[in-house]
C-alpha cells in the first residue's frame, strides 16, 4: 500500500543545514542585525512573564522545556505552549514525561512555517497563552517552545518578553560564528549537548569564544541535559528575570 509522505516539505523547511547548497547569495547581510519586528512589545501589567525557546530541530528545545518545568514547576505557577509543524508531538512528550500537569500544556500546530507563528502571525500563540491564563489565574510564567527552524527564527516581542536560542554541538562548532538573529540577538544562547562534543569533534573553546564574539555582552550558557537534567544555569537565568516575589 502506498504511503503518503506529506511531511517532506516540513523537513526540508526546518533543516538547520539549509544553507549548504554550494552557492553564495549576493545580498548585503549583516549577521548581527536584528530583523524588524512586526509587533510592539506586549504590555506587561497583570499577566504572566513569557519566555520563548527557539532553535534548530533536535537541538534540545523540548528537553530544555521539560528541564525548566522540573526545576521551576514547584516554585512558580507555570504553563507551556508548544509549537509543532503538523503534530502535537512535543506537547505529548511533555505530558507523558509528567513534568507538569497536562492541563498546563497547550499545543499550537503551525503548518509548514514554524517561524511565522512566533513572529509574523502570532495570534494562535497569543490565544494559547490567553487560554492558559484563563485556566490558571495568577500564572507567573509561560514558556513557549518554537517549532524547530533554522538559524533565522526569532520570536516577536509582541509574543515573548525574553527568548532563549538553543543550538547543539552536533551541528558543528561553526554554528555560533555563522550568526543569524537567533545566535546574535537572543537574550540567552544555550549551547547544548556538551556531553557529546568529543564524539562529533566540536571544539568547545571555539564554540564559546565565537558565541561571545558574536553576542557582545549577551549571556551564553553551555550545558548537557544528560549530565544536569534540571538545567540549573538556565533555571537561574529565568529566576533572575522574574519580578521580585514571583520566585
Ligand atoms: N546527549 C544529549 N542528548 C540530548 C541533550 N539534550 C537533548 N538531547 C536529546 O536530543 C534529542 C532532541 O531533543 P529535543 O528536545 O526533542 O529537541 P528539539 O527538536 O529542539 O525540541 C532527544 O533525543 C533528546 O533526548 C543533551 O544535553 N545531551
Ligand atoms: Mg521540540
Amino acid at each position: 500500500m502506498p504511503v503518503e509522505h506529506d511531511h517532506t516539505h516540513g523537513h526540508e523547511h526546518s533543516n538547520s543545514h539549509g544553507h549548504g547548497h554550494g552557492h553564495v547569495h549576493p545580498v548585503n547581510f549583516d549577521p548581527t542585525a536584528a530583523e524588524p519586528d512586526p509587533f510592539d512589545a506586549a504590555p506587561e501589567a497583570g499577566r504572566a512573564y513569557r519566555i520563548g525557546i527557539g532553535g534548530p530541530v533536535g537541538s534540545g528545545k523540548t528537553a530544555l522545556t521539560a528541564a525548566l518545568c522540573r526545576a521551576l514547576g514547584g516554585e512558580l505557577n507555570l504553563a507551556v505552549v508548544t509549537n509543532d509543524i503538523y503534530t502535537t508531538e512535543d506537547a505529548d512528550f511533555l505530558r507523558k514525561a509528567g513534568v507538569l500537569d497536562p492541563e498546563r500544556i497547550e499545543a499550537v500546530q503551525t503548518g509548514a512555517c514554524p517561524h511565522t507563528a512566533i513572529r509574523d502571525d502570532i495570534t494562535a500563540n497569543l490565544d494559547a497563552v490567553d487560554e492558559l491564563e484563563a485556566r490558571f489565574p495568577g500564572l507567573d510564567l509561560v514558556i513557549i517552545e518554537s517549532g524547530g527552524d533554522n538559524l533565522t527564527a526569532v520570536f516577536s516581542r509582541g509574543l515573548v518578553d525574553a527568548q532563549v536560542f538553543v543550538v547543539d554541538v552536533a551541528g558543528g562548532d561553526k554554528v555560533p560564528r555563522k550568526g543569524g538573529p537567533g545566535v546574535t540577538t537572543a537574550d540567552l544562547l544555550v549551547i547544548n549537548k556538551i556531553d557529546i562534543a568529543h564524539l562529533v569533534g566540536a571544539d568547545m573553546d571555539v564554540m564559546t569564544s565565537d558565541a561571545h564574539r558574536m553576542r557582545g555582552k549577551l549571556p551564553v550558557i553551555t550545558q548537557s541535559l544528560v549530565d544536569t537534567p534540571d538545567a540549573p544555569a538556565v533555571a537561574d537565568w529565568v529566576r533572575s528575570l522574574l519580578p521580585v516575589g514571583a520566585v
